[in-house]
């Protein structure tokens, strides 16, 4: 959608907005669906890039320590922990430039999505700059979505960044969408942009060909010892209009309320959902900062009568016992009673 039309629907009074958002939610998502997706920083801090958000810059002293790559079995046993908590789809951060084929580290990786994808989840990555050889190594591993923001505008990009370009990100981008991955791209509010900058990140995500399958909008999780650390926070109603305008322009994709959870109330959230969002990140952490505990978040969906998503890779299976739902409807590796599958 072009940056004239995304303006005009950005000023319209408050409540038409999200009027207009939630009617053409409604028209492309039947159901009452959101989607809970588990993060994992399998590769944590010593990054050589300076995103002036990032607390995992080697350049900042944010207090996260430089880690190795995770061994396999421990990712393993936190996806099939995140599983059974409820989760569809397990995302991978790592704390890299980018990776490159041949190296060991990147080896590992896709020995590590081989098996995240055998336990049935939507299997997402984020590992910085990709190749075109890297992209096709992943999909053929088993990575359904490869998520890279582009964080905001391409004006206010090198505010932001100095070591990496936004010609660089869309370059990635290109590449993750020859390779057939579904691309997962969005951005962050509260790093000292404009609206302006805002409807012109959200201009060229819409612009994207395929479109995203999935657009998180994280707020700034101000980051001790990082440039932004000082930001002030993110008025929750701003948040709520760049749902509804994600929503708007990119009809199909999952809206992701994401980072900037802990600091909106259960009420802004629910106004973030009616105007559009159907994904949130789902465990007590995000990759190093906080996130809402799991049982507020399942209590907030039973309270405003949203459900959980049943994964894309799982079909529903026959059950008998009707005991303990974990609910609200954690439909995944549960059958319609709420009892886990063996
Ligand atoms: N290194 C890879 C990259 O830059 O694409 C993957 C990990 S990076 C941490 C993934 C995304 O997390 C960033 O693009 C940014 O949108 C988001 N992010 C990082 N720090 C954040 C913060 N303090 N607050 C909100 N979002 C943040
Ligand atoms: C995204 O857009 N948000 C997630 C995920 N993609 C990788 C990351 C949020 C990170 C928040 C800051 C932190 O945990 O360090
Ligand atoms: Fe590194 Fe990604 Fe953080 Fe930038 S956002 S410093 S590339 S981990």
């Amino acid at each position: 959608m072009l940056y004239s039309d995304l303006e005009k629907i950005y000023n319209l009074p408050f409540f038409e907005l999200l009027q207009k958002a939630r009617r053409i939610h409604e028209e492309h998502w039947t159901d009452s669906s959101v989607q809970l997706c588990t993060l994992l920083s399998i590769k944590t801090g010593g990054c050589s890039e300076d995103c002036s958000y990032c607390a995992q810059s080697a350049r900042y002293s944010s207090g996260v320590a430089a880690e190795r790559l995770m061994e396999k079995n421990e990712v393993i046993d936190r996806a099939r922990a995140a599983k059974s908590h409820g989760s569809t789809r397990f995302c991978m951060g790592a704390a890299w430039r980018g990776v490159r084929s041949g190296t060991k580290r990147f080896e590992s990786v896709l020995e590590i999505v081989r098996e995240v994808a055998a336990l049935n989840m939507e299997v997402c990555v984020t590992l910085g700059e990709l190749g075109a050889e890297e992209a096709a190594a992943l999909k053929e591993a088993g990575v359904t979505a490869y998520n890279h923001n582009i964080d905001t505008s391409p004006e206010h990009y090198p505010n932001i960044v100095s070591t990496h370009t936004f010609q660089d990100r869309l370059k990635t981008i290109r590449n993750v969408q020859d390779a057939g991955m579904s691309v997962c791209c969005g951005g962050i509010l509260g790093l000292g942009e404009t609206v302006k900058d805002r409807l012109k990140m959200l201009e060229v995500i819409s612009e994207f060909n395929p479109p995203p399958e999935s657009i998180p909008i994280n707020s700034l999780m101000p980051m001790p010892g990082t440039p932004l650390s000082d930001n002030k926070t993110v008025d929750a109603f701003d948040v709520a209009r760049l749902i509804a305008l994600a929503r708007i322009s990119v009809p199909a994709a999952r809206v992701r309320l994401s980072a900037g959870r802990t600091r909106l109330s259960d009420e802004a959230q629910a106004l973030c959902f009616f105007a559009g969002a159907n994904s949130i990140f789902y465990g007590d952490k995000l990759l190093t900062a906080a996130n809402p505990a799991v049982e507020n978040d399942l209590a907030l969906l039973g309270r405003l009568g949203l459900e959980a998503k049943a994964s894309d890779r799982t079909a529903p299976a026959p059950c008998s016992s009707p005991e303990r739902p974990l609910s609200p409807a954690v439909e995944q590796d549960q059958c319609a009673h709420g009892a886990a599958r063996s």
